[in-house]
């Protein structure tokens, strides 16, 4: 671990809001992640931009009439109003249409150019004669050959998930009419030349997960493929070639270039060489596994590309997607909740909490449950640790008027419970590294879980000779418990350690803090009161109504 680092997590498409799906692959692990490295005094950076290029997203600006510019800063705001919303805390939140990220596109194509990874070839592609355009992918709709579904865009069929080289039918999205075919030139990138660069790379990196690691491995062995980099459309970055100027880059040529750019322009403006920073770093890409390939292969290879003047990273945690009431989201079948939904229905921390736990770090796919969730909610977050801040607190209030007392000696039970504290720190701190969040969280639902028993053992509302240890230490524990938890749940976290009567913010506290004794004798606490509340199953029902409206 360096003492420096850049984390990023998949960029958004600025053409929708975001539900829950998005945020338990991606969004969420990386905000728990950046959170512990601040915590362990690493000088860390949560980078995320809007997805602004791109064909699908310039057709629904012109389905809704609008100058796609203004479409995809409308989508800016608002997701990272959401995000806010749910307290994913982005150091900087940027966006791929910026000027700083079209001129570093730019400036790596003409690199890429120079060291001879480009070439051209001429291609024939659909253009409509009525609307004067080339229909690149999304823009062309007809029938799939496979399966005849018809209605299905021309890069990829819905109905059967295939990949089309050629559809059936075609028609121009726009006004209908069939298209003609027509020459044009486009640039290529030479993936196919990097394969044994890449497999190299991949061999001695340590920090990748196994399985992704083979099977991309695999990609290489059966073969790359060339990039076409080009569309013929208006919105995207030009191509900064005189005989190419109407042209645009493919939307994954330019949007993974928006990590550094982004991150380059945040540090710079911060008084920080940007780029210097970049490659003393650690550095994280937080992905969902669908989009392995253009991570492991042709981000890389592009960096490798112009001589890794910015590094290659040293982390891509990839993660599953997740599923609703265990059917796959779908925001036009209107099977999916969005993320602001969510959020007037309960905490942030309880959606934080239940994706957390059900999310390990692997490629399976994990499933949104709402009873599963009521069952977590109810029965850990509020039974345990809930639990354990209000009735230790709570109990300090009462019998103590809020001072807590000096210990008195210390029985066996005692010690144990001090040693729990003073290792948890140690505990969490390798789990948290290897990015096993949800192994971390359930580490500290059993530290909660033993204080509980440690305070129901002791009895102290019978105010018998160990009372005294017994409040002293199950106060630290939650002292513990407030640091801990706060990567997880910044709010509930917070709120503990005001409870606490702590100075200042939980967010500042440093890692090795949690397996301090820190609370001393004669501490005030500040006011106590419950931290959640219980999830109603009247209210769950309700919600598994809704998903099942009609419109499915
Ligand atoms: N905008 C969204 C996705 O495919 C896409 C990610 C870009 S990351 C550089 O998940
Ligand atoms: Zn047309």
């Amino acid at each position: 671990m360096r003492n420096k680092a850049i984390i990023t997590s998949a960029l958004p498409y600025a053409n929708g809001e975001i539900h829950i799906g998005h945020i338990a692959s991606t969004y969420l692990p990386a905000d728990v992640t950046t959170r512990f490295l601040k915590q362990k005094g690493v000088e860390a950076y949560y980078i995320c931009a809007s997805d602004d290029f791109g064909t699908p997203i310039l057709i629904q600006s012109e389905k809704e009439g609008k100058d796609p510019s203004d479409y995809v800063a409308f989508w800016n705001k608002r997701d990272l109003e959401d995000f806010t919303a749910f307290d994913i805390k982005f150091d900087f939140f940027y966006r791929t249409s910026s000027p700083e990220n079209i001129e570093f596109v730019q400036d790596v194509f003409k690199k890429l150019n120079a060291n001879g990874h480009i070439y051209e070839t001429e291609i024939i592609q659909f253009y409509c004669d009525h609307d004067k355009k080339f229909l690149p992918d999304r823009y062309v709709i007809g029938s799939c050959p496979y399966c005849k579904a018809e209605e299905q865009y021309s890069d990829l069929c819905e109905k059967c998930g295939r990949v089309l080289e050629e559809i059936e039918n075609p028609r121009c999205a726009i006004c209908k009419n069939p298209p003609v075919k027509k020459k044009s030139k486009h640039y290529f990138f030479k993936l196919k030349t990097f394969g044994e660069k890449l497999n190299t790379w991949l061999e001695e990196s340590t920090n990748f997960q196994n399985d992704v690691k083979k099977y991309v491995q695999n990609w290489i062995k059966s073969g790359l493929r060339d990039w076409d980099i080009t569309r013929d459309i208006s919105w995207g970055v030009h191509i900064p070639l005189p005989e190419a100027k109407d042209q645009v880059f493919y939307g994954w040529f330019d949007n993974h270039l928006g990590y550094i750019s982004s991150a380059i322009k945040f540090l710079n403006d911060k008084g920080i060489d940007g780029k210097e920073f970049w490659n003393s770093a650690d550095i994280y890409h937080f992905i969902g596994k669908d989009i392995a390939y253009h991570h492991y292969l042709f981000l890389p290879a592009m960096r490798m590309g112009i001589d890794q003047e910015y590094k290659l990273p040293d982390y891509i945690p990839t993660r599953g997607h997740l599923t609703l009431q265990s059917k796959k989201i779908s925001k036009s079948r209107n099977w999916y909740i969005g993320l602001k939904e969510f959020l007037g229905y309960y905490p942030a921390d309880y959606l934080r909490f239940y994706l957390v736990s059900i999310n390990s770090y692997s490629q399976d796919d994990l499933n949104f449950d709402w009873d599963e969730f009521a069952t977590k909610i109810n029965s850990e977050l509020i039974g345990n640790v809930g639990n354990l801040v209000n009735r230790a607190l709570g109990f300090t209030k009462k019998s103590f008027n809020g001072i807590i007392p000096a210990p008195k000696e210390f029985d066996q039970q005692d010690k144990d419970a001090e040693n729990k504290i003073k290792g948890l720190g140690n505990e969490l701190s390798g789990i948290m590294e290897q990015n096993h969040l949800d192994r971390a969280l359930k580490k500290i639902l059993a530290f909660s879980d033993h204080f509980n028993q440690y305070f129901q053992h002791k009895e102290p509302w019978k105010n018998g000779p160990g009372t005294d240890t017994c409040v002293y230490l199950t106060v630290n524990a939650v002292q513990s418990l407030a640091v801990s938890l706060y990567p997880f749940l910044p709010a509930s976290a917070q709120k503990i350690w005001s409870q606490l009567g702590m100075k200042g913010s939980v967010s500042e506290q440093l890692w090795g803090s949690i397996s301090d004794i820190s609370i001393k004798p004669e501490h005030k606490i500040g006011e106590v009161s419950p931290l959640f509340s219980k999830v109603e199953d009247s209210d769950i029902q309700k919600h598994k109504q809704n998903l099942s409206s009609p419109s499915n």
